[in-house]
């Protein structure tokens, strides 16, 4: 079991049980897939999210995107519909990405939704789609912003300081004070004006020399803030508050396939991958190397089988289409989902008793005590499990509920004899249907 209380978190934001934890966060570890969104004005560059940095492009240059963002093919309830048939229980949006655009209507600056020739509010939009779907809802907020006049350039710029004294210089007309009372009123906004939203992603804190930690954000305050406006939400890890009790309730390994479930203090602590499908979070036209249809299964897989969330990305077309590749790629694990989704849902990963055999990931329902055994690899026939011999009571296929038997192995190799402790599942030739490809 997940132990939920480090050692570490010491001081605290919001006053909460270990049980409460667990409680809150419950829907969240079962649901094990959602889907991330990233849009903004970057989607019409088309060359990814961090392409006014990539390519230093002044405010002004930058300014045609915003001047001229009209998806009229935006259709939420699409998105949702195909989120839902991928097998996803949640999405998050970025509302605000470190390019500084609002894709919420916000009363505390112009560069908004509202301002551009769209002009309607797409999170509300977004919101009432997906929520309509029963998703869960959550909402990427930049605690980075290169637009606004008083965030102090960091260590990402390409401007950024060598030394403290180019650091000051850089920013000596710059007033981050000014900036974090503007980053609380957004996060005020969108945690107020659009209901319950169940997860909170921020984005995101590099605490060190000249770096982003939790004084430049004001993320103490910010936190209890959260905590108060949606007692519910779920909320990452990324506003450097490690060391406070309800500074963050997940962690966020980014393009990492985790090998091991994480663990601080030697505690076991929740966990969501965010992955791509390509190399951009935002949509990239020429951008390639996307990850093929088995890649993106195993990726799921194997972060329940370590008791992990997938949390994989989309990025939306400047008219607010998905990307015809990514339309493929959902379709196909939805393919997938249906037949095997309770082998992702409510699990976790196996008690220790079990050992995964070569090529296999295994995956496992504490509250229906079923084990799922995944073959990467698939035998032609007999498959030995070592030391499941007493365990299990009842195999079958998962995607016809057919019984695979449990018996001596057909054919004979000493090397492979079956030991009293050991199981044989005596599998078909034929690969079973909708299996990993
Ligand atoms: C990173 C950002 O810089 C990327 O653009 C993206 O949003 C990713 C999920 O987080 O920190």
């Amino acid at each position: 079991l997940i132990g939920f209380q480090p050692a570490f978190s010491q001081k605290k934001i919001w006053d909460e049980t270990q049980e409460e934890k667990v409680e809150r966060m419950k829907w969240w570890t079962d649901a094990r897939f959602g889907m991330f969104i990233h849009w903004g004005l970057y989607a019409q560059a088309a060359r990814h999210e961090w392409v006014k940095k990539r390519e230093r492009i002044s405010d002004e240059d930058y300014q045609k995107y915003f001047e001229i963002f009209n998806p009229d093919l935006f259709d939420p309830a699409e998105w949702a519909k195909k989120a839902k048939a991928a097998g996803m229980k949640y999405a998050v949006i970025t509302t605000k990405h470190h390019e500084g655009f609002n894709m919420f209507a916000s009363k505390y600056t112009d560069y908004n939704i509202m301002n551009t020739p769209y002009g309607k509010d797409i999170i509300k939009e977004w919101v009432d789609a997906f929520r309509a779907e029963g998703l869960g809802i959550g909402f990427y907020y930049s605690l980075i912003d290169w637009h606004h006049p008083e965030y102090t350039i960091d260590r990402v710029h390409p401007q950024s300081a060598a030394t403290q004294e180019e650091y000051d210089e850089l920013n000596k007309d710059r007033d981050m004070s000014i900036y974090r009372e503007y980053l609380k009123n957004q996060v005020r906004e969108i945690l107020t004006n659009y209901g319950k939203i169940d997860i909170l992603w921020l984005d995101y804190s590099f605490p060190g020399e000249f770096g982003k930690g939790r004084e430049d954000w004001g993320s103490v305050e910010l936190m209890k803030l959260v905590r108060e406006l949606q007692p519910g939400i779920i909320v990452n890890d990324r506003a450097d508050l490690k060391d406070y009790w309800g500074g963050w309730d997940f962690t966020t390994p980014e393009q990492f396939k985790v090998d091991k479930w994480p663990e601080e203090n030697g505690v076991r602590i929740p966990w969501e991958t965010c992955q791509t499908f390509s190399g951009s979070w935002g949509y990239y036209r020429d951008e390639h190397t996307w990850k093929d249809n088995k890649q993106l299964l195993v990726l799921l897989i194997e972060s329940v089988s370590k008791g992990g969330n997938l949390l994989l990305n989309v990025g939306p077309t400047a008219r607010g289409t998905f990307d015809e590749r990514a339309d493929k790629a959902l379709a196909e694990m939805g393919e997938w989902m249906k037949y095997n989704d309770r082998s992702i849902y409510n699990c976790t990963q196996a008690p220790d008793e079990f050992e995964a055999p070569d090529n296999t990931l295994l995956t496992y329902n504490p509250e229906t005590n079923r084990l799922y055994v995944h073959l990467l690899d698939y035998p032609m026939r007999n498959f030995l499990m070592r030391g499941y011999g007493d365990k299990v009571k009842y195999a079958q296929f998962l995607h016809d509920a057919s019984e695979i038997k449990m018996g001596k192995p057909y054919g004979h190799w000493v090397e492979q004899e079956q030991a009293e402790n050991d199981i044989n599942l005596q599998l078909p030739v034929n690969k079973p249907n909708v299996e990993i490809p």
